[in-house]
Protein backbone atom coordinates (compact mmCIF):
# COMPACT_ATOMS: atom_id res chain seq x y z
CA UNK A 1 0.00 0.00 0.00
CA UNK A 2 0.99 3.59 -1.28
CA UNK A 3 2.21 5.49 2.17
CA UNK A 4 1.48 9.00 2.17
CA UNK A 5 3.05 11.91 4.26
CA UNK A 6 4.01 15.10 2.74
CA UNK A 7 1.15 16.34 0.32
CA UNK A 8 2.39 14.95 -3.23
CA UNK A 9 1.10 17.13 -5.99
CA UNK A 10 0.45 14.75 -8.94
CA UNK A 11 -1.27 12.63 -6.91
CA UNK A 12 -3.64 14.15 -4.79
CA UNK A 13 -5.59 11.74 -2.41
CA UNK A 14 -8.52 13.35 -1.42
CA UNK A 15 -11.21 15.77 -2.20
CA UNK A 16 -9.69 18.67 0.34
CA UNK A 17 -6.20 18.30 -0.84
CA UNK A 18 -7.85 18.95 -4.50
CA UNK A 19 -9.41 22.08 -3.65
CA UNK A 20 -6.61 23.53 -2.12
CA UNK A 21 -4.49 22.33 -4.82
CA UNK A 22 -6.33 24.37 -7.20
CA UNK A 23 -6.33 27.61 -5.07
CA UNK A 24 -3.06 27.38 -5.19
CA UNK A 25 -2.17 27.24 -8.94
CA UNK A 26 -5.15 29.75 -9.24
CA UNK A 27 -3.22 32.20 -6.55
CA UNK A 28 0.24 31.43 -8.21
CA UNK A 29 -0.85 32.30 -11.78
CA UNK A 30 -2.13 36.23 -9.69
CA UNK A 31 1.27 35.79 -7.86
CA UNK A 32 3.44 35.64 -11.49
CA UNK A 33 1.17 38.10 -13.53
CA UNK A 34 2.12 40.60 -10.36
CA UNK A 35 5.68 39.90 -10.22
CA UNK A 36 5.80 40.08 -14.07
CA UNK A 37 3.73 43.73 -14.30
CA UNK A 38 6.10 45.20 -10.93
CA UNK A 39 9.14 43.50 -13.12
CA UNK A 40 9.04 45.33 -16.54
CA UNK A 41 7.39 48.82 -14.38
CA UNK A 42 10.31 48.92 -12.19
CA UNK A 43 12.86 48.03 -15.16
CA UNK A 44 11.24 50.61 -17.15
CA UNK A 45 11.38 53.51 -14.77
CA UNK A 46 14.98 52.59 -13.74
CA UNK A 47 16.21 52.75 -17.53
CA UNK A 48 13.73 55.33 -19.24
CA UNK A 49 16.51 58.55 -20.20
CA UNK A 50 12.60 60.08 -19.37
CA UNK A 51 11.54 61.42 -16.14
CA UNK A 52 7.46 61.74 -15.22
CA UNK A 53 6.50 64.94 -14.30
CA UNK A 54 2.85 63.88 -12.44
CA UNK A 55 4.35 60.88 -11.13
CA UNK A 56 3.95 61.97 -7.50
CA UNK A 57 1.10 64.09 -6.45
CA UNK A 58 -1.04 62.18 -9.88
CA UNK A 59 -4.08 61.66 -8.30
CA UNK A 60 -5.97 59.44 -10.95
CA UNK A 61 -2.50 57.03 -10.60
CA UNK A 62 -2.71 56.64 -7.10
CA UNK A 63 -6.95 56.22 -7.05
CA UNK A 64 -5.97 53.07 -9.83
CA UNK A 65 -3.02 52.06 -7.95
CA UNK A 66 -5.01 51.75 -4.75
CA UNK A 67 -7.94 50.08 -6.05
CA UNK A 68 -6.71 47.73 -8.33
CA UNK A 69 -4.72 45.35 -5.74
CA UNK A 70 -8.15 45.62 -3.57
CA UNK A 71 -9.92 44.10 -6.72
CA UNK A 72 -7.04 41.46 -6.85
CA UNK A 73 -7.30 40.69 -3.29
CA UNK A 74 -11.17 40.36 -3.30
CA UNK A 75 -10.32 37.56 -6.41
CA UNK A 76 -8.17 36.01 -4.03
CA UNK A 77 -10.48 36.35 -1.09
CA UNK A 78 -13.38 34.86 -2.67
CA UNK A 79 -11.92 31.36 -3.45
CA UNK A 80 -9.95 31.14 -0.62
CA UNK A 81 -12.94 31.52 1.97
CA UNK A 82 -14.93 29.50 -0.72
CA UNK A 83 -13.19 26.46 -0.02
CA UNK A 84 -11.80 26.70 3.42
CA UNK A 85 -16.02 26.34 3.95
CA UNK A 86 -15.69 23.97 1.67
CA UNK A 87 -13.54 21.49 3.30
CA UNK A 88 -15.84 22.18 6.50
CA UNK A 89 -18.82 20.86 4.28
CA UNK A 90 -20.86 17.55 5.03
CA UNK A 91 -23.23 16.03 2.49
CA UNK A 92 -23.84 12.26 3.92
CA UNK A 93 -21.34 11.26 6.19
CA UNK A 94 -21.63 7.11 6.08
CA UNK A 95 -18.93 6.43 9.44
CA UNK A 96 -18.34 8.79 12.05
CA UNK A 97 -14.83 8.29 13.36
CA UNK A 98 -14.17 9.33 17.24
CA UNK A 99 -10.92 10.92 18.19
CA UNK A 100 -9.74 12.14 20.95
CA UNK A 101 -6.58 13.44 22.06
CA UNK A 102 -5.14 12.58 25.54
CA UNK A 103 -1.03 13.04 26.65
CA UNK A 104 0.43 11.34 24.89
CA UNK A 105 -1.80 8.85 22.75
CA UNK A 106 -4.68 8.92 20.47
CA UNK A 107 -7.71 6.88 21.55
CA UNK A 108 -9.79 6.21 18.52
CA UNK A 109 -13.73 5.48 18.62
CA UNK A 110 -15.77 3.96 15.51
CA UNK A 111 -19.24 3.52 17.33
CA UNK A 112 -21.44 3.17 14.30
CA UNK A 113 -20.72 -0.21 14.51
CA UNK A 114 -20.32 -2.17 18.23
CA UNK A 115 -18.59 -0.30 20.51
CA UNK A 116 -15.07 -0.55 18.70
CA UNK A 117 -12.14 1.72 20.87
CA UNK A 118 -8.58 1.34 21.08
CA UNK A 119 -6.08 3.60 21.71
CA UNK A 120 -3.36 4.22 18.87
CA UNK A 121 0.45 4.81 21.01
CA UNK A 122 3.81 5.11 18.77
CA UNK A 123 5.46 2.18 17.69
CA UNK A 124 8.55 1.27 19.80
CA UNK A 125 12.29 0.95 18.24
CA UNK A 126 12.24 -2.56 18.74
CA UNK A 127 8.90 -3.56 17.27
CA UNK A 128 9.65 -0.79 14.22
CA UNK A 129 13.37 -2.74 13.61
CA UNK A 130 11.70 -6.07 13.90
CA UNK A 131 9.06 -4.73 11.18
CA UNK A 132 11.74 -2.86 9.64
CA UNK A 133 13.80 -6.47 8.88
CA UNK A 134 10.46 -8.18 7.82
CA UNK A 135 9.45 -5.84 4.85
CA UNK A 136 11.10 -2.66 4.87
CA UNK A 137 8.28 -0.59 6.25
CA UNK A 138 8.06 1.71 9.04
CA UNK A 139 8.70 5.07 9.72
CA UNK A 140 10.67 6.19 13.20
CA UNK A 141 8.40 8.11 15.56
CA UNK A 142 5.40 8.03 12.96
CA UNK A 143 4.29 4.42 13.08
CA UNK A 144 1.72 3.28 15.44
CA UNK A 145 0.81 0.04 17.58
CA UNK A 146 -2.63 0.29 15.84
CA UNK A 147 -3.82 1.62 13.49
CA UNK A 148 -6.76 2.93 12.27
CA UNK A 149 -8.55 1.08 9.34
CA UNK A 150 -11.05 2.95 7.72
CA UNK A 151 -12.95 2.41 3.96
CA UNK A 152 -11.81 5.03 0.71
CA UNK A 153 -14.34 6.75 -1.46
CA UNK A 154 -16.57 7.29 1.76
CA UNK A 155 -17.64 10.08 3.38
CA UNK A 156 -16.11 9.48 7.06
CA UNK A 157 -16.98 12.79 9.72
CA UNK A 158 -14.08 12.94 12.06
CA UNK A 159 -15.47 14.34 15.63
CA UNK A 160 -12.08 15.42 17.45
CA UNK A 161 -11.79 16.16 20.60
CA UNK A 162 -9.44 15.97 23.86
CA UNK A 163 -9.42 14.66 26.96
CA UNK A 164 -6.74 16.91 28.87
CA UNK A 165 -4.68 19.74 27.43
CA UNK A 166 -4.96 21.09 23.49
CA UNK A 167 -3.74 18.62 20.97
CA UNK A 168 -4.19 19.21 16.84
CA UNK A 169 -5.15 15.84 14.83
CA UNK A 170 -3.03 16.43 11.71
CA UNK A 171 -2.29 14.90 8.35
CA UNK A 172 -0.91 16.93 5.90
CA UNK A 173 -1.65 14.78 3.04
CA UNK A 174 -5.23 15.01 3.18
CA UNK A 175 -4.77 18.41 3.81
CA UNK A 176 -6.32 17.97 7.47
CA UNK A 177 -5.41 19.96 10.82
CA UNK A 178 -8.57 20.26 13.29
CA UNK A 179 -7.71 21.06 16.55
CA UNK A 180 -8.57 18.92 19.93
CA UNK A 181 -9.74 21.13 22.81
CA UNK A 182 -11.07 19.47 25.95
CA UNK A 183 -14.81 20.52 26.33
CA UNK A 184 -15.33 21.04 22.85
CA UNK A 185 -15.92 18.98 19.83
CA UNK A 186 -14.80 19.96 16.65
CA UNK A 187 -15.77 18.20 13.83
CA UNK A 188 -14.47 18.12 9.77
CA UNK A 189 -15.47 15.74 7.21
CA UNK A 190 -13.06 13.37 4.78
CA UNK A 191 -13.10 11.97 1.12
CA UNK A 192 -10.40 10.08 0.62
CA UNK A 193 -9.94 8.81 -2.75
CA UNK A 194 -7.16 6.43 -2.96
CA UNK A 195 -6.32 3.68 -0.40
CA UNK A 196 -3.00 3.62 1.36
CA UNK A 197 -1.48 4.66 4.82
CA UNK A 198 -1.79 8.27 5.61
CA UNK A 199 0.86 9.53 8.06
CA UNK A 200 0.38 12.28 10.39
CA UNK A 201 1.55 13.81 13.76
CA UNK A 202 0.03 15.87 17.27
CA UNK A 203 0.25 19.57 15.94
CA UNK A 204 0.06 22.03 18.85
CA UNK A 205 2.70 21.63 21.44
CA UNK A 206 1.23 19.27 24.62
CA UNK A 207 4.05 18.87 26.63
CA UNK A 208 6.77 16.47 26.74
CA UNK A 209 5.30 13.30 24.82
CA UNK A 210 4.07 15.85 21.97
CA UNK A 211 6.51 14.16 19.85
CA UNK A 212 5.73 10.99 20.06
CA UNK A 213 2.23 10.52 19.54
CA UNK A 214 2.04 9.84 15.26
CA UNK A 215 -0.88 9.38 13.77
CA UNK A 216 -1.72 6.39 10.82
CA UNK A 217 -4.50 5.47 8.92
CA UNK A 218 -5.12 2.88 6.89
CA UNK A 219 -7.42 3.46 4.06
CA UNK A 220 -8.53 0.07 2.29
CA UNK A 221 -11.91 -0.85 0.17
CA UNK A 222 -15.23 -1.18 1.38
CA UNK A 223 -15.66 -4.93 0.98
CA UNK A 224 -12.58 -5.64 3.42
CA UNK A 225 -13.56 -3.02 5.72
CA UNK A 226 -16.81 -4.57 6.47
CA UNK A 227 -15.23 -7.91 6.77
CA UNK A 228 -12.86 -6.64 9.68
CA UNK A 229 -16.23 -5.29 11.08
CA UNK A 230 -17.83 -8.44 11.01
CA UNK A 231 -14.65 -10.40 12.50
CA UNK A 232 -15.34 -8.46 15.50
CA UNK A 233 -18.98 -8.78 15.89
CU1 LIG B 1 0.98 17.57 20.80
Amino acid sequence: MKKYFWPIFDDMPSLTIMAMEDFHDYTMVILTMILMFLTIFILKVIFSPFKNLYLVEGQSLEFFWTILPMFILIFIAYPSLFYLYFSELSFNPSLTLKIFGAQWYWIYELSDFSEMNFNSYMMNDDNLFELKSKNNLGWRLLECDTRVTLPFETEIRLLVSSQDVIHSFSIPSLSLKVDAIPGRLNWVSIFVKRPGTYYGQCSEICGVGHAFMPISLDFINKKDFIEILNKFN
